[in-house]
Formats: structure tokens, sequence, C-alpha cells
């Protein structure tokens, strides 16, 4: 756990996207706002189209392997937030311990608490090496209004698909419109190609 992974992104000679400027602060971002949350009262669920569906309350956890994940962070709204440090569990250890999806399995809907906000990603980019459910953001644990007890961050797309408050991961053999993708913005959310809107 002590090695980190570098995000690919980070590396590159540009590191701001087309259309985005760099931010210091980190900015808060959400549709409704943080639910009534705490970790004794959190679980997160993997259903569907894996081998063997299975959920965590906060104790369990805590109990898994960790990775440690350097990365970038880009907002749709064009802030872009360089240099976070995630720690959490990896997508791919979680998904391990589904026993694997089902080989029809994808793309992935990821629940968050508050209300029925959701979002969906291509399985492909949800299982990247850089992946994860994380538990803290620069060495402290998350603050609820980013996303505390866990959250999604795949960094390597816009950061509407880090789900805050995770609820569930939801393994689907078609693509499904998210909150935000219903109401416009892109399914697939390449920060890089300016995916933004419409699809
Ligand atoms: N559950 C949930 N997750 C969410 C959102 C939301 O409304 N609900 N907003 C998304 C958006 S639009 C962005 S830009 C990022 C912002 O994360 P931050 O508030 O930690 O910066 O969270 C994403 N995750
Ligand atoms: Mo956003």
């Amino acid at each position: 756990m002590d090695d980190v992974i570098i995000s690919p992104d980070t590396r590159r000679a540009n590191r701001i996207p087309p259309g985005q400027s760099q931010t210091v602060k980190w900015p808060v971002l959400d549709a409704f706002g943080p639910p009534d949350l705490d970790a004794s009262r959190w679980t997160l669920t993997l259903t569907r189209l894996v081998n063997q569906e299975v959920s965590f309350d906060w104790e369990q956890f805590l109990a898994l392997p960790r990775v440690k994940v350097h990365s970038d962070f880009h907002c749709v709204t064009r802030w872009s937030r360089l240099d976070n440090l995630w720690e959490g569990v990896s997508t791919r250890h979680l998904v391990e311990l589904a026993g694997g999806v089902k080989p029809e399995c994808t793309h992935v809907l990821a629940h968050g608490y508050d209300g029925s906000w959701t979002t969906n990603l291509p399985i492909g980019d949800f299982l990247a090496a850089d992946a994860l459910v994380a538990l803290t953001h620069d060495g402290e644990p998350l603050t609820l209004e980013h996303g505390a007890p866990a959250r999604l961050v795949v960094p390597l797309l816009y950061a509407w698909k880090s789900a805050k408050w995770l609820r569930a991961l939801e393994f689907l053999s078609a693509d499904r419109a998210g909150f935000w993708e219903r109401n416009g913005y892109h399914m697939h959310g390449d920060p890089w190609t300016e995916e933004r809107f419409g699809w």
C-alpha cells in the first residue's frame, strides 16, 4: 500500500485539458447537497451483473486492503484541481470480492445516497488501474461535503462521474443514463476530447 498509483494523465506535458482552468482550492459541487449520512449507517453494495452480490458496512470496508492514487480532478464546470492524493479500495479489488463481473457486463451505474442521484460509466473506465472508492483525500478523511464516508474516484473522466456518498454499484449489460446524463451531460465524459454535453 506504500506504492502510489500515478494516474497516466498526470504525466502529460500539459495537464490542463482544453477549456479548463487550474484551481488551487477544492470547490464543492453537487446537485442536491449532502445527504444525512454517517459511517455507522453507510453500506456499499455491488449488485446485478457480478458473480456474487456483495455488501460492506463501514467496519468491513475499513478492513479491506487500500491503494493510494495521485491524480488530477477535472470538473465539467471548467475547474481542474491537480495533484490530489486519494486513498481507498481499488475498484478492481472490489469487483474481485464480488467474484468478477459477468461476461455481458458493459457498464456500471454508481448510486449516491443523495436521493436517486446516479452516474453511468463504461466498465473499462470503472476498472482503470487508478480508479478507487476513496476514504481520504490529501491525507485527511473525506469531509461530508466531498462525499464521506466514501466516494468513487475515476480520474480519467470528468469529476461528475466520481460519485460522492457512494451507496451502490450496479453492473449492467447496456449503458443507462444517470442523473446529469439524463439532463444533457455526456454519456462518457472524457475531459481531453471535451465530452461535456450531448450524446
Ligand atoms: N452523489 C453525488 N456525487 C456527485 C455529485 C452529486 O451531485 N451527487 N456531483 C458530481 C459533480 S458534478 C462533481 S464536479 C463532483 C464534485 O466533487 P467535489 O464536490 O468533491 O469537488 O462530484 C460529483 N459526484
Ligand atoms: Mo461537476
